[in-house]
């Protein structure tokens, strides 16, 4: 920790540690050997509501507490309590996507190791039949009477601040798809910071009536943060069970709704769409947006469509457990280029990508962070947790960033493999497997290709084996089958060979570059 006096007030940077702090005061933590689930800190306001009591059965605690559950299922009303009922008994919460194949949710399992599965029936056949406690439906009576059994004996002294609460899946910096380990300390890190977070334009003073929604997944990092603020802050949630724009408006409409955390496209789509003006939207106070850039002129064009709603952006990672900037002060709301403030209990550092040194605020370099909230690790791969994490509990990133003077936060371009197609994760590395198994192909290689919906689109370069006519339909189609739908191929180029380094590393930039000059 550095010496409080030598922090620049103005921008938090340490000029003695090159570190940047947050500019506010740190965010208070229960003390590490104080027993505690995520869901006791987090639910206190709900707790006061009689209509809510989070709860399992005996069977559940007596087998799977200290095991981890994975979870199937498209939003419903029921994912909350399930998750906040799971954590409170020590079983850790593991949620997948639900549009996965089931190639990926083989993959998944197998890096995990789940003990029981909840699943939806419209989903569930889709999964593995093996698990030791076996899978429930969530749509299913067996369930509902799961939730309604409100008596049970567990002693939530059980469960410790360090024991692992969620494994969400995330490919890092590289490779393929990695199960990233957050425990129970991170969750409360993470919301620490952000229960505070709350301020409109001409103050910090909180809403009268809070009300958020989320069109986001409650499986993705993103969710899974939102949901557990919410519940920490007593806001009233609307949940989206399926995503469509329209519903959205009307939801904002009849429950007047104050905020809403959104990924870009979403940003994109308010402030264009001939929808918005047929809804009266005049509750909203605040968007929050994050997982992806968000355009300078896309921002602004949101704003002059609504000059009464802020937009701050938020960044955070899988591995971070949730944003770990944004809505740290008003001013961030006339920054539209910038992901905003360090959030209390974080540090971070820039650090030149060559030769390891920490550098000063407008200065460029990969984000390092460091804090409560950064993870344990990922699950059984020492390799990738050692590459990622350093022994003084620095979180590289993989994002190329800067620090104005002001300690407001730039993310100017990504030093790692992956592709943001809306907010989701697509790696390379997955998709070039796929791509390599199939018998046509000699070589492949798979880069982000600008795009104004999605923000980027994997596109893949082909060199075909000799005498192969094999063209990009079919090579799409292939692929489709195999992965979620946001993973797709949608764009292909045949190239005679696929430019690497000397040590057999894809040259991705010289691909991006390539494919942008077409
Ligand atoms: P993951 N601007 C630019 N890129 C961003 C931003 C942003 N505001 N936020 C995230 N990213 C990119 O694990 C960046 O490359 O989590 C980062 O390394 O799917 C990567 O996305 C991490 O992707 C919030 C705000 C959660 C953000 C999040 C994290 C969602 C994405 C809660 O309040």
């Amino acid at each position: 920790m550095a010496d409080a006096s030598s922090v620049n007030p103005q921008n938090g940077f340490c000029s003695k540690t090159k570190v940047f702090h947050s500019l506010r005061s740190p965010a208070p933590l229960p003390p590490l050997s104080q027993p505690l689930s995520i869901t006791d800190y987090a639910i206190s306001f709900l707790r006061s509501d009689p209509a809510f009591s989070p709860s399992t059965t005996d069977f559940l605690i007596d087998s799977a507490t200290g095991h981890l559950a994975l979870i199937l299922s498209p939003t419903s009303i029921h994912i909350p309590v399930l998750y906040f009922s799971l954590l409170s008994i020590g079983v850790t919460v593991s949620p997948v996507n639900p549009l996965s194949t089931k190639s990926e949710l083989t993959d998944l399992v197998g890096l995990s190791n789940p003990v029981i599965a909840f699943a939806t029936s419209s989903v569930a056949s889709k999964l593995p039949s093996s698990f030791p406690l076996g899978t429930i439906i969530i749509d299913s009576p067996q369930f509902l009477s799961m939730l309604r059994n409100p008596h049970s004996n567990f002693s939530s002294q059980l469960v410790k601040q360090s024991d692992t609460a969620g494994i969400l899946y995330s490919s890092g910096t590289t490779g393929r798809i990695k199960g990233v380990e957050l425990t129970h300390r991170n969750f409360i890190a993470i919301t620490s910071a952000a229960q505070n977070n709350r301020f409109m334009k001409d103050g910090n003073a909180p809403y009268e009536h809070p009300v958020s929604l989320f069109p986001l997944p409650l499986f993705h990092v993103f969710g899974f943060f939102m949901l557990i603020r919410a519940a920490s802050v007593g806001e009233t949630l609307v949940l989206m069970e399926r995503f469509d724009f329209e519903n959205m408006l009307k939801a904002v409409e009849k429950y007047k709704v104050t905020y809403m955390p959104v990924s870009p496209p979403l940003v994109v789509a308010m402030a264009k769409s001939d929808l918005v003006p047929k809804y009266d939207l005049s509750s909203l106070l605040l968007i929050g947006c994050g997982g992806a850039p968000l355009g300078k002129e896309v921002a602004k064009s949101f704003s002059a469509r609504f000059p009464n709603v802020d937009v701050v952006q938020g960044y955070g990672m899988t591995e971070t457990g949730g944003g770990v900037t944004g809505m740290n002060g008003p001013d961030e709301c006339e920054h539209h280029g910038s992901a905003g403030r360090l959030s209390p209990n974080v540090e971070a550092k820039i650090v030149d990508p060559e030769t390891g040194e920490a550098l000063s605020p407008m200065q460029q370099g990969e984000l390092w962070l460091r804090g409560p909230m950064v993870m344990k690790g990922y699950v059984r791969n020492k390799e990738a947790s050692a590459a990622t994490l350093d022994s003084e509990g620095w979180l590289k990133t993989g994002d190329l960033c800067y620090f104005d003077s002001d300690g407001f936060l730039y993310i100017v371009d990504r030093l790692k493999e992956l592709i943001k197609y809306k907010a989701y994760q697509v790696a390379p590395a997955e998709l070039e497997r796929y791509l390599q198994a199939i018998p046509e192909v000699a070589d492949a290689a798979v880069i982000p290709y600008p795009d104004e919906d999605a923000g980027e689109i994997p596109m893949a370069y082909i060199v075909r084996r000799p005498g192969s006519k094999i063209n990009e339909a079919q090579i799409m189609e292939i692929i489709a089958k195999q992965v979620s739908p946001y993973k797709k191929i949608r764009k292909v180029a045949f190239i005679n060979t696929i430019p690497k380094t000397p040590a057999g590393k894809i040259l991705r930039r010289e691909l991006v570059k390539h494919a942008l000059s077409r």
